[in-house]
This record gives structure tokens, sequence and C-alpha cells, in this order.
């Protein structure tokens, strides 16, 4: 087992959802958590519970990963305490509309683009030189069943998560050879806040999506990528793929 006691955990978008479920997840196995997302008052309340659940630190960053040069300048600047990062969670990422493709929104699109794909790039770069350096690190891709069948509306979203599933692949063939890990972590469908995102704000739309199934929680996903990283330290896990027993893919689901 990889002992995650005193492991500086970097988690990106650890206001909500499932990075927030995975800063619970490793503050209970003691790790030291450096949490980014763009609403640093979010990050701040969760700290006084997450050191009472255990973490042995915890230092939030105000950050938005879609612009390179603050993450860059992040990651260079952190105290020393901090800077040997030895897990990181590409977990920040969100979809915008489910409009059909030749109807879409521009800016949806770009923000999707910058998000899932470039700003996963920008923190992979700024991060994973220094584990290589050290000799030690793993690298966890919240990729998605969206990843491996295309929905109807869902074009450009589907497009970042296979995107991402070919740098996730890429990224463990540049990685061989040294011992850091590289693993993709590819939920179905999870009650979190991103349909409340994808919908710009609208509740109701976002409770339909939910609406008689049973979607995985945030906390089934942080399981799993606690499963992942506690692994020896020879054993890589490639890809986890998980739904709930109410979806096979991305288009069957077992509506009651
Ligand atoms: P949430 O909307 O609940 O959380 C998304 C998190 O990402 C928030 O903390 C948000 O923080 C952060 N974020 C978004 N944009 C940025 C940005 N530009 N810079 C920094 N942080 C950002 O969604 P989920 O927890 O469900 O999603 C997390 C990941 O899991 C995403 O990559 C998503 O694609 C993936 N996923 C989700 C599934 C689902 O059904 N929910 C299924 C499969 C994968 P803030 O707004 O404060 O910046
Ligand atoms: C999120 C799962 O099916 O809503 O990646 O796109 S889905």
């Amino acid at each position: 087992m990889t002992r995650l006691k005193d492991s500086v955990v970097f988690i990106t978008g650890a206001s909500a959802g499932i990075g927030e479920a995975c800063a619970r997840a490793f503050a209970a196995e003691g790790a030291r958590l450096l949490l980014a997302a763009r609403r640093l008052d979010r990050l701040q309340a969760l700290e006084p519970d997450l050191r009472k659940a255990g973490a042995a630190d915890v230092h939030s960053l105000a950050l938005d990963v879609r612009n390179s040069s603050a993450v860059e300048s992040a990651i260079s600047s952190l105290p020393g305490n901090w800077s040997s990062i030895n897990i990181l969670v590409n977990n920040a990422g969100l979809s915008r509309g489910l409009d059909k493709l030749h109807n879409g929104k521009l800016q949806d699109w770009e923000e999707m683009i910058d998000t899932n794909i470039k700003g996963v790039l920008y923190v992979t770069r700024a991060v994973v030189p220094g584990m290589v350096a050290r000799g030690r690190g793993h690298v966890v891709n919240l990729g998605s069943t969206a990843g491996e069948i295309t929905y109807p509306g869902g074009g450009v979203y589907c497009a970042t998560k296979a995107g991402l599933k070919a740098l996730n692949d890429g990224l463990r063939m540049d990685l061989l050879g040294t011992p850091v890990r590289v693993t993709s972590v590819d939920p179905g469908m999870v009650e979190t806040e991103f349909s409340e995102v994808r919908f710009h704000g609208d509740r109701d739309r976002a409770a339909k999506v939910y609406q008689g199934l049973t979607p995985l929680t945030a906390n089934d996903v942080a399981d799993a990528i606690l499963w992942a990283v506690s692994r020896p330290a020879h054993v890589n896990i490639a890809h986890i793929l998980l739904t709930s027993v109410d979806q096979a893919n991305s288009l069957l689901f077992n509506r009651k």
C-alpha cells in the first residue's frame, strides 16, 4: 500500500462536488491538502472541517486553471513545504449547454475546451516535472463515460473527455521509465453541481437529469481515486470506469 499520511495532494476544483469529496477523503488519510478553485471563499470555508477530519495541513489557492501564467506562477511560488506535490488530482472541469452542435454557443465551447483540456495541460505541465525530478508522483485525471461514447447535444463536452483520455494515455507513455503513475478515473452520472453549471444555474432543469434513477455520489468517485493512489508503488491503475447500477453507458439508463 502507498501510505497517504503527510503526502501533499493537489486537488483542482476542490470547492464543490467530486473535488470537495476528494479533499474530505484524503483528509481522513492524514494527507496535506493543496486545494485550488476560483471560489477561494468556498475552499476556506472547508478548511476547518478538513483539519477536523484529519488533514495534516490545508493550503487553499484561488486559481483559474484556464490562465496558464497564473497556474505557472501559483505552482512556482508555493511555500517550500508545499512545493513537493506527491499526488495531483486534475478534477477542475465543467460542461456548458446541451445544444445541438450546429446551434452551439462559441462561449460554451471555449469554456469547456479551455478548462477540461487546456487547464489540465497547464496544471500537468507545471506539476509533473517536479514529480519526475523527485522520483515520486501520481497524476489522476477526471475523465468520464462521456469520453467513451458521445451523447446527443454533448459533442463538445464529450470531445474534451475523449481528448483527456488521449492525454492520459500519452502522459503515461511519456513517463515510462519514471516511477510517476498516471490514472484516469471515468465516472458516469454523478450528482454534484455539474448539471446546474451545465444549464447556467437552472436548478429545475438540472434536477431532472437525476430524476428516476440513483446516480453515483461524489464520495463514490473519491473512493475510487483513493483506491487507485493507494496501490503499491509498482502498480499503475491506467483507467477506472464506474457508473451507478442504473447506468450502462453514456446513452443507456434505467429510469423508473
Ligand atoms: P462541480 O460543478 O460540482 O465541481 C466542479 C469544480 O471544478 C468546482 O470546484 C469548480 O470550482 C471547479 N472549476 C471549474 N472551472 C474551473 C476553473 N476554470 N478553474 C479552477 N477550477 C474550476 O462538478 P463535478 O464535481 O461533478 O465535476 C468534477 C470533474 O468531474 C469535472 O472534470 C467533470 O467533467 C468530471 N465528471 C463529472 C461527472 C458528473 O456527472 N458530475 C461525471 C464524470 C466526470 P470553481 O467554480 O470555484 O472554480
Ligand atoms: C459527466 C457525465 O453523462 O453527464 O461527465 O456527461 S455526463
